[in-house]
């Protein structure tokens, strides 16, 4: 297979550091070599390409905009453009990567003890450990401040009680930052939202168990779980400290969003660029299809908007550098990006025409996994309800 030359039609490679550059082109070969070669596969008997793993972490994936225990410490933009480079194989594998890094190994790195990150950061950078993070439950998606999951205090630690659902990497992690409301502390009402703590619940432990979820049309190369805590004992030291309310996962949300909005480019440029080169070759009416008008404005549109969708994560990388990115400006990009790539997906399915149906192209997959991409991490209405309020100060939501 030819070498991913890259979409960049306004020159922002130009704008790009040497290690910026060197970061994307190392991920853009690896994915290349090792991953679109057998993605296809994987997709196609639902199993994740659990071979990749030692790979990504000597590529330094996990974790790599954190600093310290092993992490890479890579700036905003390295971050995405490997982000990017990722879900240009599969969203699957970007998503696998994100749950370790932005969202499990992030909220241990913000909230968790010295010896929290000790024992688990090093080994989760080098892909030794695996974590997942458990928000959603059966009853209470885009709403996590109702989360029904409980943490009674004991005199020994704590009991949870509850159960995650749709949870990504969830059989396959060594540890899960769960969210469960602390039912008996003090000077804090139980149901509020303001009860939500983070707990660091180890595979193994009693009353601790996941189950897969399968019949899934989309992330098939993804391990998807539910999380059952049954009367699960855990100590004292699996309390990460500094998460208190709500606000500590959305932090977490915060890292993973952004990372998926460059990575929706990334799925965006794979589907563009097959119908590209699609539309050179197909001939219909004794010429190319590129060459009929219709045709030149979808590809025309796509090549836009994913521009578009560059120019927006540039600046936001540029903006959480400098400390200063909102998080209704992440949820514009993750909502935008997202639609975008959706959008890219099924047009490339369309100038494929009937061979755009079949999983040895890329765009049916890519479009099938964005599906996903659009309702997790916020939903895309749940992400226009956030710039609503920002808009007018009114939440929708209460
Ligand atoms: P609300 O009253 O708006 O907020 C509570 C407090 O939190 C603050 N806040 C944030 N802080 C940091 N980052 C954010 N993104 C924040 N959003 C809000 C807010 O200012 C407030 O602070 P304070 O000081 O006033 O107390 O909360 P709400 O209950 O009305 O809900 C708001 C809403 C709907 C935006 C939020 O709950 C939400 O984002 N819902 C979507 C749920 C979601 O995204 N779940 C994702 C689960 S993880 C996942 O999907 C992983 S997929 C795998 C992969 O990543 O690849
Ligand atoms: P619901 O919240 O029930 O929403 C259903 C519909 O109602 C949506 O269209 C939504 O936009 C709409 N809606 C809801 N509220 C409003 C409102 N106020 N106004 C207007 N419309 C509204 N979660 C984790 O915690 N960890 C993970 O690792 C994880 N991985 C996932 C992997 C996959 C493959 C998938 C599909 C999901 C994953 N999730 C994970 C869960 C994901 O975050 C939720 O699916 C998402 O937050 C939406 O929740 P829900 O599915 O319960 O939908």
């Amino acid at each position: 297979m030819p070498q991913f030359k890259g979409v960049d039609f306004y020159g922002l490679d130009g704008l790009l550091s040497d290690e910026e550059r060197m970061v994307r082109d190392t991920v853009r070969e690896w994915v290349d070599d090792r991953v679109l070669p057998v993605i296809g596969q994987h997709y196609r008997e639902g199993t994740f390409p659990s071979e990749l793993i030692p790979e990504l972490s000597r590529l330094g994936a996990f974790g790599s905009n954190l600093r310290g225990y092993g992490c890479a410490g890579l700036g905003s933009v390295a971050y995405g453009l490997l982000m990017q480079e990722l879900e240009r194989g599969d969203s699957g594998l970007r998503s696998f990567v994100s749950v370790q890094g932005a969202l499990a190994m992030y909220a241990m790195d913000a909230f968790g003890t010295d010896a929290q990150k000790e024992r688990w950061l090093p080994p989760m950078a080098r892909g030794e450990k695996l974590g997942c993070f458990g928000l959603t439950e059966p009853d209470f998606g885009s709403n996590p401040a109702g989360l029904a999951t409980r943490a009674r205090k004991t005199s020994q630690g704590y009991v949870i009680q509850g159960n995650k659902m749709w949870i990504t990497s969830g059989s396959l992690a060594d540890v899960a930052v769960v969210w469960a409301k602390i039912e008996n502390d003090p000077g804090v009402e139980g149901a509020s939202p303001d009860a939500i703590r983070g707990f660091l619940v180890e595979k193994g432990v009693p009353g601790f168990s996941a189950q897969d979820i399968h019949g899934k049309l989309s992330l098939r190369a993804s391990v998807t779980s539910e999380l059952l805590l049954d009367h699960c004992e855990v100590g004292e030291d699996a309390l990460l400290p500094a998460a208190r309310g709500l606000k500590a996962p959305l932090r977490c949300l915060n890292q993973a969003r952004y990372g998926i909005a460059w990575g929706a480019v990334g799925a965006a440029m794979a589907c563009y660029e097959e119908a590209r080169q699609y539309a050179a070759s197909r001939i219909q009416f004794g010429r190319p299809i590129g060459s009929f008008q219709l045709v030149q404005k979808k590809l025309a549109e796509m090549l836009t908007e994913i521009t578009k969708a560059q120019l927006l994560v540039l600046r936001l990388a540029q903006l959480k550098d400098q400390g200063q990115a909102r998080h209704p400006q992440i949820s514009m990009a993750k909502m935008n990006n997202v639609e975008t790539a959706l959008g890219v997906a099924r047009t490339a399915r369309d100038i494929l025409g009937a061979a755009g149906i079949l999983d040895e192209c890329q765009c049916f997959r890519h479009l099938c996994n964005l599906e996903s991409v659009k309702t997790y991490e916020g939903t895309h209405d749940i992400h226009l309800l956030i710039l609503g309020e920002e808009i007018t100060g009114i939440p929708a939501f209460a």
